[in-house]
């Protein structure tokens, strides 16, 4: 008998949609106490730059340090981490650092321009950000595989200076994130963390620069942080748990699908980890291997609560439904654990990736595979996409109007101005044309 609690639904239940839609939702919860010390200590970096910053690192890090300068990690302390690791280490992070250039250098976007037959050509002109901040927790969630995903499409969109923060608390500091921001040509790096970081990159103090936009995950305080900065700089979005749907159609190993739900539990206690099965025999086998794995796990105790807080083990009716729930849920992550997976391709619409087939499991794509793992969240999918080297540029459009143009266009552009009641902007199109 099974035992792990996670949820146990039918697509037929009279009540499954609502049931799943309690299941799925998620309130990114503003607390107010957060909201308030983010507010202040935005102001505060505002008003007096470094020596605020100096202040809350001392504070919330118990980092003692007399200038900003002591902040900043030489080049050579990032060479040193890098040569620290082990060989395995480095080889690995090289060869996930190519595979993810290379993919994303496939998605460089260049500028165009075409002409009409009276000589006026029109173009758009795409130009990488001057300086981009990338945050980077500390703690448990500092991972260095996020400081691929989000500095390699910056260098590959021709961002010029890439500037890392990184929270140590107590002056403990994670090699392999500093490795990782040597090979990836981050530019500078600052060890301060939480809002006062994003308050810094936004404003910029004595010490650091300004920057265009902030990237990269955090917890509440930066989160909130990067919401009140927006408009000033821009940001990317702004995370919700993970989370990982599998289609199944009773094919495969269960074990395999077990632990691919674990490995998106383990994130977060709040990570959701969906199976959608048409085989009800299949997913009671999952359930047991649950039970037989997860005493395994080191981070069990978070994988239980995950599974039993926002999990579910879905008997669907067939495939076709299970591509409707998919399209409903908008997943982070869609595995697609059946015989023939590129058959369900065409009917998905909404996911932030998704895995065909069985050797195609999340893991792989969380570090190595190439494409990037910083994906669209709590039903955003519907909206938006994976992060890339489109976030890291920027449109510029051209308007290059011959004579001639000018005057078709100036005709248009003046019944249009007129109709507007706007006379300036129909007089400056007229007194363009020739008769
Ligand atoms: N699954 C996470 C990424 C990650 N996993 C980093 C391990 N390290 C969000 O896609
Ligand atoms: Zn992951």
């Amino acid at each position: 008998m099974s035992n792990t609690k996670i949820s146990r639904l039918d697509s037929g239940a009279p009540d499954f949609l609502q049931t799943l839609d309690a299941l799925l939702a998620f309130e990114s919860s503003t607390d107010d106490a957060i909201e308030h010390a983010v507010a202040d200590i935005l102001r505060d970096v505002r008003a007096r730059g470094d020596a605020a910053v100096i202040d809350c690192t001392r504070r919330f890090d118990r980092m003692d340090c007399a200038s900003m300068v002591e902040l900043e990690l030489p080049r050579s302390v990032l060479d040193d981490a890098y040569a620290s690791l082990s060989d395995a280490q480095r080889a690995a992070l090289a060869e996930a650092a190519d595979r993810v250039r290379l993919y994303h250098e496939r998605q460089k976007q260049d500028s165009w321009e075409y002409a009409e037959a009276d000589g006026t050509r029109l173009g758009q002109k795409v130009t990488p950000l001057d300086r981009v901040g990338l945050y980077v927790p500390g703690g448990r969630a500092s991972y260095p595989s996020s400081v691929l995903m989000n500095a390699i499409p910056a260098k590959v969109a021709g961002v010029k200076e890439l500037i890392m923060v990184v929270p140590t608390p107590g002056g403990e500091r994670n090699p392999l994130v500093l490795a990782a921001a040597a090979i990836t040509g981050v530019d500078r790096v600052f060890t301060i963390g939480g809002a006062q970081a994003v308050a810094a990159l936004a404003y910029g103090t004595q010490t650091i620069p300004q920057v265009d936009k902030i990237v990269g995950p955090g917890n509440a305080y930066v989160a909130s942080a990067k919401r009140r900065v927006f408009g000033t700089v821009g940001i990317d979005m702004v995370a919700g748990p993970s989370e990982v749907l599998v289609i199944s159609d009773g094919h495969g190993n269960p074990d395999w699908v077990a632990m691919d739900l674990f490995a998106q539990a383990e994130h977060d206690e709040l990570a959701q980890s969906i199976l959608l099965c048409t085989d009800a025999g299949f997913l009671d086998r999952v359930h047991a291997s649950i039970d037989r794995l997860l005493a395994e796990m080191p981070r069990r105790d978070t994988i239980a609560i995950s599974l039993a807080n926002r999990g579910a083990l879905i008997k669907v009716r067939d495939l076709a439904e299970a591509c409707d729930i998919a399209n409903r849920i908008a997943p982070e992550h869609l595995e697609i654990c059946t015989e023939d997976p590129r058959a369900l391709v065409e009917s998905i619409r909404h996911a932030g990736a998704m895995f065909l087939g069985h050797y195609s499991v999340e893991a792989l794509g969380d570090y190595c595979a190439g494409p990037n793992h910083v994906l669209p969240t709590m039903r955003s999918a519907r909206f938006s996409s994976p992060l890339g080297v489109y976030d890291f540029q920027k449109r510029t459009s051209i308007l290059d109007i011959s004579e001639e143009g000018a005057q078709k266009l100036g005709r248009i552009a003046s019944v249009l101005a007129h109709g507007e009641g706007l006379q300036a902007h129909a007089r400056s199109a007229e007194m363009r044309l020739k008769d």
